[in-house]
């Protein structure tokens, strides 16, 4: 296993490189270029410069989160194929600086979704929450909520650019049952898998977060059931996951742990995050320390470590702690608690072979 930590960019995150490289175990950095639209390609000087800032601190950048994929290749439209060339012309570029893992996702719309991004914890800290009731119907309600509440730092996939045209967007995604969306991830990924043996580039998508439909929009990767559906639908060690722990977790029925055991080869990159159920459906992100949410966090590294798992990892959102500012679930101060928690279990497994 390979501890990596997410970093959003010179000038674009509150946490610094300089700061990263003081928490132990990290060896990569999850990188993206943040200012790029879906559809864009990434080109080789831009990807040049991020490598240049890692490499100062010896960190590589093997992982990136995410490759966001164009909305008219997940609507099935005929402008899909330039953007798939585009895609794959980006992938070609990662190669040439070693990148391993493209994490992306496939949701319609919406990226992951909170309805609280400052959520009071009850210790004086503050997490990212999830209430049923306020996802029913207004979506443009919800993001004008959301974005007032992100201050200087968005969240992924609800950039304010994004958000000016949802009304279009979910227009455009009317005709798109969910298997049609199946299969325009299929074709998706069929076209891009020569490419990814070629560059030697693992696709890893993430889960839907949260793992039911919202907005009427629907929702692929959402339990062992459909992931075992995306592995056999494109049966190819380059089309992998990133099991996402929070959010296949939200789901009181999904069993993470197992789920591990099951797709392990298939698993390129793991995050793992806690996450506490209440029993009206509503969820509320928590320390990844396993007796603090209801994700089995101890079970879940045990599931990886009994794997043999090579793949790369990251601690996921944390708390908000100490009065840190910061981007929502992406401080500095509980994901580095959360590494030490990860890593803490993993070494003790490792040396006792529990
Ligand atoms: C949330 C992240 C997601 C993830 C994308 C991948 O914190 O895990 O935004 O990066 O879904 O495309």
């Amino acid at each position: 296993m390979q501890m990596t930590f997410r970093w959003y960019g010179e000038g674009n995150d509150s946490v610094t490189l300089d700061q990263i490289r003081q928490i132990p175990g990290v060896e990569g950095i999850v990188w993206a270029l943040h200012g790029k639209q879906p559809g864009e390609v990434w080109e080789k000087e831009e990807i040049a410069e991020v490598k240049k800032q890692l490499d100062r601190y010896g960190f590589n950048m093997d992982v990136v989160e995410s490759v966001n994929v164009h909305d008219d290749i997940k609507i099935g439209l005929p402008t899909r194929d330039k953007y798939i060339e585009n895609y794959c012309k980006t992938l070609r570029n990662l190669k040439e600086f070693g990148v391993k893992v493209v994490c992306y996702n496939f949701m319609p719309v919406f990226d992951w979704t909170r309805t609280d991004l400052f959520h009071p914890v009850g210790d004086g800290s503050t997490a990212l929450f999830y209430e049923k009731d306020k996802i029913v119907d207004d979506p443009e309600e919800m993001a004008k909520y959301i974005l007032e509440k992100s201050g200087d730092y968005t969240m992924p996939g609800w950039e304010p650019e994004r958000m000016a045209k949802l009304r279009e967007l979910f227009e455009a995604y009317k005709p798109v049952t969910k298997e049609k969306l199946w299969e325009n991830l299929k074709y998706f990924l069929e076209a891009i898998m020569p490419t990814c043996h070629e560059c030697d580039i693992k696709m890893a998508i993430h889960p839907d977060d949260p793992p039911w439909d919202i907005f009427g929009l629907p929702r692929l990767l959402v339990n062992e059931e459909s992931i075992g559906r995306f592995v056999s639908m494109v049966d190819d060690p380059y089309n992998a996951l990133t099991l996402c722990s929070g959010s296949l977790g939200a789901n009181p029925d999904n069993n993470v742990a197992e789920i591990v055991r099951k797709y392990c080869d298939r698993i390129a990159f793991a995050h793992v995050r806690n996450v506490k159920h209440f029993e009206n459906g509503d969820f509320s992100e928590a320390s990844h320390r396993d007796c603090d949410g209801d994700t089995g966090i101890l079970e879940i590294m045990k599931a990886y470590h009994d794997c043999g798992f090579g793949g790369y990892m990251r601690p996921d959102h944390g708390r908000h702690i100490w009065g840190e500012k910061c981007r929502p679930g992406y401080g500095l101060y509980d994901r580095a608690l959360g590494i030490m928690y990860l890593l803490g279990i993993w070494d003790t497994l490792e040396k006792y072979d529990i």
